[in-house]
Parts: C-alpha cells; structure tokens; sequence
C-alpha cells in the first residue's frame, strides 16, 4: 500500500462532477423497477426514462486500509407521490461506517439496522452526516434542485443491495400537502 502515491481529484460542489471522473454510475428509473411503492405511477413514468441519480466513484483499492469516495446527485422528481432516491444498501462488510457531507439541495438520509432501527437525518448544504457501522442508508431528494453529496467509506466495504431489494426499508419519504412526510412503508417485506 505504501507504494500508492498521493493525488487528487477536483470536484465541482454545484454539479458534483468530479474531474477525472473515475467510475461513473448512473441510474435511470429503468434501473429501479419495485423500488417505489407506486407501481402505476412508474409504469406511467418509465415513457420518459428519467435519470435519476448519479455517481462518481473515484478509483481506489477495494482494500481495508484504503478510503472509496464518492460524490452522488440525486436529481429532483417524484414518482407518484414518493421523491427520487438512491437504491440505499447495507455495506458487503456489514461493520463498516461511511460519512457523507452535502453540497448543496435538501435531502432527507434514511437509515436503518437489521434489528429494526430507524433513523432520518436532514441533509442541507454543509451537514456531515455519520452513517454507523450496520446502518443501511438510501438517500432522498426532497428539494427542487439536484441533491449532491461527498461520501467516505472503508476501502473494502462493498455493497449489498440485496437485503434492500427483497424487503424495502421500513418507511417510506413522500410528499404529502407540499410537506416531505414519513409513513410506514405499505409493502415492506412483500
Ligand atoms: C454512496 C452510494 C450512492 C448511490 O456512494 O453508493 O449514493 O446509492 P446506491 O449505492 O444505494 O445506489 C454510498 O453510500 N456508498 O457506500
Ligand atoms: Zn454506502
């Protein structure tokens, strides 16, 4: 590890991008079939295909010394009622915290444990939010401009987005009377 030399990447705090932009992911509402919970509304959406999020993953070693970071833009819109969001994951390496800052927009950060633990953070310009060790975590744009955010995590933590994919997260962000508004998600488990 001591023969990896230093560098740099530059970021642009207001679009995210990085230069050089590493691994870049991107995600469109094609890619998240049973992802939100209005399954006519997305059926309705996916005539346009919109892009959802995005993100650039700088490359590091998938090593335990080393630190992946990453930015992530999540675009604003709504699928019926329920805000854009990421996928949201567990880490491989369950044990394994992450700290994201954000630039800029409105997003709430939902987090949750196997044992039923529950927890949303505001994200706003300038907030350093700790994700702990066996926190799953999705992020929610609840804004009207692109949501972007810096992430920091344990080189070889990878991602499991399985246990998400088959259960959900136990609650939902949805706009209700113009107000970001959490419920109880109606298809948790199914
Ligand atoms: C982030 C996420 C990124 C995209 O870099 O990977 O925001 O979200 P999904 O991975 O859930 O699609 C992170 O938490 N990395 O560990
Ligand atoms: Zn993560």
């Amino acid at each position: 590890m001591a023969d990896f030399l230093p560098f740099n990447t530059t970021c642009d705090f207001t679009t995210g991008v990085l230069n050089p932009p590493g691994n870049l992911i991107s995600r469109y509402l094609a890619d998240m079939q049973g992802v939100f919970h209005d399954n006519d509304a997305y059926v309705a959406m996916m005539k346009e295909n919109p892009k959802i999020y995005e993100f650039y993953n700088v490359i590091i070693p998938e090593e335990e010394g080393h630190l992946q970071h990453c930015t992530s833009i999540v675009y604003p819109g709504k699928v019926g009622n329920e805000y854009f969001m990421t996928k949201g994951h567990y880490h491989a390496i369950p044990g394994t915290a992450e700290i994201y800052i954000c630039f800029r927009g409105r997003g709430k950060l939902v987090m949750q444990t196997v044992k039923g633990d529950f927890k949303v953070l505001d994200m706003y310009p300038g907030s350093i939010s700790y994700i702990p060790p066996f926190w799953a975590h999705r992020t929610i744009n609840v804004g009207s401009e692109p949501l972007v955010f810096f992430g920091v995590y344990r080189g070889d933590a990878g991602h499991n987005y399985g246990t998400i994919e088959e259960k959900g997260f136990y609650k939902l962000v949805i706009e209700r009377n113009n107000i970001p508004t959490i419920i109880d998600n109606p298809l948790y488990g199914r």
